[in-house]
């Protein structure tokens, strides 16, 4: 099933596989021949990538080390919603696609922190900072998964939203991320169209499945604007990220492109957006919609969103009692390798 995107645009995935090709030449740039932040300016200014070698300002190095690890956490976190639901799937096809898609999240978590760990920093004090909530992660993932429909409207919605904000980051400045968000958005497209089925059943099922998907609709609308982040009066980091490349958009044309997509794909649904004043406005040529509640997304930012204080405890947890896996893998690897070198 082909979903409409923005009109009028490239579609999402032609834009990746063309971030790729530029991707692969970047890579057989060479090496600078200096190590002051000239190099530095030229590749920035000449739309270059810049590589973990290259000589970077420490601001910059900051922003990469903050905006990856609050991606990666993010990732990991989003499992908990979901996860939810992997003992509770419909029927045996739904909870195989569920568990390989909450399988999926926990790979890109892991592209993402081995993507941070170039910029000189060690995973395991990014789970600290995480743990300790001096990182963040993703709004969204602090709202409840209350029915089966919530599973498909995360599909549709909210990496429908990852996605539109991440396929520009396949043109990030930095390499290694870039490259790391070429498999994310291949996925994460994959994940959208399977909530979009999902949800496409339900509306078409009983007048209570139909209910069902509505309500779950009416639930993540708003919150999925908010994953954006504030608007671009309020954003502290964008103007310095945009001058980076590091964003390629601002927080509100990102929801714009969101809004304008995702207005067509609800028709193919004949599910509504709970917003009145969605109107298209010719004009603008964008469609006109009420912003979601800031006071709520730095409400929840703050860690007093609905399920914060479970998704961290779970998380914790999950470290506590998951410590003699790690141990166990850990001492595996080391008897495989002295195994291989006797065996060599
Ligand atoms: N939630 O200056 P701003 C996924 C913070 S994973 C929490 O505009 P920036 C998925 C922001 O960090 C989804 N915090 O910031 C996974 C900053 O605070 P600090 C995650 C937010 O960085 C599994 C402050 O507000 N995606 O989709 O220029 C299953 C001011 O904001 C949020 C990414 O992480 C928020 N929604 O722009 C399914 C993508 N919004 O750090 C799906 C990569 C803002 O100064 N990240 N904040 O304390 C980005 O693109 C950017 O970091 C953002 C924010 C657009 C999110």
């Amino acid at each position: 099933m082909v979903l409409p995107e923005e009109p009028g645009a490239r579609s999402l995935l032609d834009q990746v596989a063309e971030a790729e090709r530029d991707l692969i030449a970047a890579s057989r740039r060479a090496a600078p021949s200096s190590d002051d932040l000239e190099y530095f300016d030229a590749v920035i200014a000449d739309d270059g990538k810049i590589e973990p070698r290259d000589v970077m300002p420490e601001a910059y190095r900051k922003t990469l080390i903050r905006q990856i690890a609050q991606h990666a956490h993010s990732e990991i976190i989003g499992m908990q919603p979901e996860g939810n639901w992997i003992s509770r799937a419909p029927s045996l096809a739904r909870k195989a696609i569920l568990l390989a898609k909450v399988q999926d999240e926990a790979g890109h978590g892991l592209y993402l922190y081995a993507a941070a760990e170039t910029l000189g920093v060690d995973r395991s004090d990014l789970y600290e900072q995480l743990l300790s909530g001096r990182q963040k992660y993703s709004s969204i993932f602090n709202y409840p998964t209350v029915t089966w429909a919530d599973v498909g409207v995360i599909g549709w919605l909210v990496d429908g939203a990852a996605i539109v904000n991440q396929v520009p980051l396949c043109r990030c400045s930095y390499g290694p991320y870039a490259r790391a968000m070429i498999r994310v958005c291949k996925e994460e497209s994959f994940h959208q169209r399977q909530g979009f089925q999902s949800l496409y059943v339900l509306a078409r099922g009983t007048p209570k499945q139909r209910a069902m998907a509505q309500d779950a609709v009416n639930r993540w609308w708003y919150p999925s604007l908010a994953m954006f982040g504030p608007p671009d009066s309020d954003s502290t980091h964008s103007e310095q990220s945009m001058e980076w490349k590091i964003k390629r958009y601002s927080n509100d044309e990102l929801r714009q492109k969101f809004v304008d997509m995702t207005v067509e794909q609800a028709k193919i649904l004949d599910l509504e957006l709970p917003d009145a004043d969605l109107t298209w406005n010719a004009e603008r040529g964008h469609y006109d919609y009420t912003q979601p509640d800031y006071d709520e997304l730095m409400r929840v930012i703050k860690g007093n969103g609905p399920c914060n204080r479970q998704r961290m405890a779970s998380r914790r947890s999950a470290v506590s009692e998951g410590t003699w896996v790690t141990e166990a893998a850990k001492a595996y690897a080391v008897k495989q390798s002295e195994r291989m070198e006797t065996a060599a």
